[in-house]
């Protein structure tokens, strides 16, 4: 079954983040999963732009940028610039006033746009931008923090969202505590693909490419 596999870089080893990029491309990943934030939307700072233009320089993978910030249409630009077209970027509707317009801006630019559903954020309250992204990011950790735990209460969620995926033009994706079990569950539903932290990928004994072999190869 085919499903995309995402390298969430802030838990990547930063003593060695070129060593890092080079060794998940050559595993096999299908794209960088970075998480900005602003100390304010969450409680938490994470990667920085620069990270992302370093990782953005190593890779002709895909980047899959994870906006947590307040308002992100007042810096929208510094990323749409920083990235190459068919990248992503996901913002989190409740952090600005017009998600729409910040949606719009990627869409000219021929960025991926997405957004990302937090936890206690319903699917109904996206339901009308649902019509203008390509992908939907469904948080299954409150946003902020890696190797957090899994929220059980969000697997409606998808149910709900790969409904509306018949008949709008988005795919879901999965970001938080993701390990084997639960991608063997939400593959065959219709999840496209999961971002992989703490809980499956880093800080293992284990090279990436045995551990993206073995995702790969679950029985499902
Ligand atoms: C959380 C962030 C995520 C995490 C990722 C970590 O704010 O958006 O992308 O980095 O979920 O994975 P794990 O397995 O440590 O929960
Ligand atoms: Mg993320």
């Amino acid at each position: 079954m085919q499903f995309e596999l995402m390298a969430s870089m802030m838990c990547a080893d930063y003593r060695n983040l070129e060593k890092e990029v080079r060794e998940l491309d050559e595993a096999g990943i299908d794209s960088f999963h970075i998480d900005i934030m602003d100390g304010r939307y969450v409680p938490n700072y994470a990667m920085s732009l620069n990270d992302l233009k370093c990782i953005r320089s190593l890779t002709d993978k895909r980047l899959d940028v994870h906006l947590m910030v307040e308002h992100p249409i007042n810096t929208i630009d510094l990323f749409i610039n920083s990235l190459r077209r068919g990248d992503t970027i996901y913002i989190h509707p409740e952090a600005e006033y017009h998600p729409s317009t910040t949606l719009q801006k990627m869409i000219y630019a021929g960025i991926e746009p997405g957004i990302a559903i937090n936890p206690g954020t319903s699917v109904e309250y996206v339901y009308e931008i649902l019509g203008i992204v390509n992908k939907v990011l469904v948080m299954s950790v409150n946003p902020g923090n890696a190797g957090q735990m899994f929220l059980p209460y969000v697997g409606k969620k998808y149910d709900k969202l790969l409904k509306y995926k018949k008949y709008m033009n988005f795919d879901v994706y999965w970001d938080g505590a993701c390990n084997a079990e639960r991608i063997k569950t939400f593959a065959p539903m219709g999840v496209k693909g999961f971002v992989l932290g703490t809980t499956l990928l880093f800080g293992k004994e284990k090279p990436y490419k045995d551990i993206l072999r073995a995702i790969r190869s679950l029985d499902i």
